[in-house]
């Protein structure tokens, strides 16, 4: 009789934890769309220029672009929008920095490199 009630709490126990886990699973359930459909944007900072031609880059009111700079030269450099507050700080050869362009307002905001402004520098169009 004693046995039989450990036995029979121990059961309800286990039931009891595995309904709260489960229930804690579905409360935490991954967000299947979170990270799906973002667009990204790689800059290469090489030869004192963003992608050669330190190209306008676009993205929409609202809606985060995933932005990448990588640093192929052997100096440093840094990517920089003021006005999004985007700043890498230095990076060094081969390093890497991804953020993100976000805006709630429309508008053309200038990007750069602080360490060689008159070479790299372009435009990032929030529209
Ligand atoms: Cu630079």
């Amino acid at each position: 009789m004693w046995r039989n009630n450990i036995i029979a709490i121990v059961a309800i126990s286990f039931t009891v934890v595995g309904a709260l886990w489960g229930i804690g699973n579905l409360l935490n359930a991954p967000q299947e769309s979170a990270g799906k459909n973002v667009e990204g944007v790689l800059l290469i900072a090489e030869n004192d220029a963003f992608n050669k031609t330190n190209p306008t880059i676009y993205a929409k009111v609202d809606t985060p672009k995933k932005i990448s700079i990588l640093n192929k030269d052997v100096r440093r450099h840094d990517f920089i929008v003021d006005e999004l507050n985007i700043n890498t700080a230095y990076l060094s050869m081969q390093q890497s920095f991804t953020t993100a362009i976000a805006s709630r307002v429309p508008g053309t905001f200038e990007y750069y490199c602080s360490l060689h402004p008159n070479t790299m520098r372009g435009s990032v169009v929030v529209r």
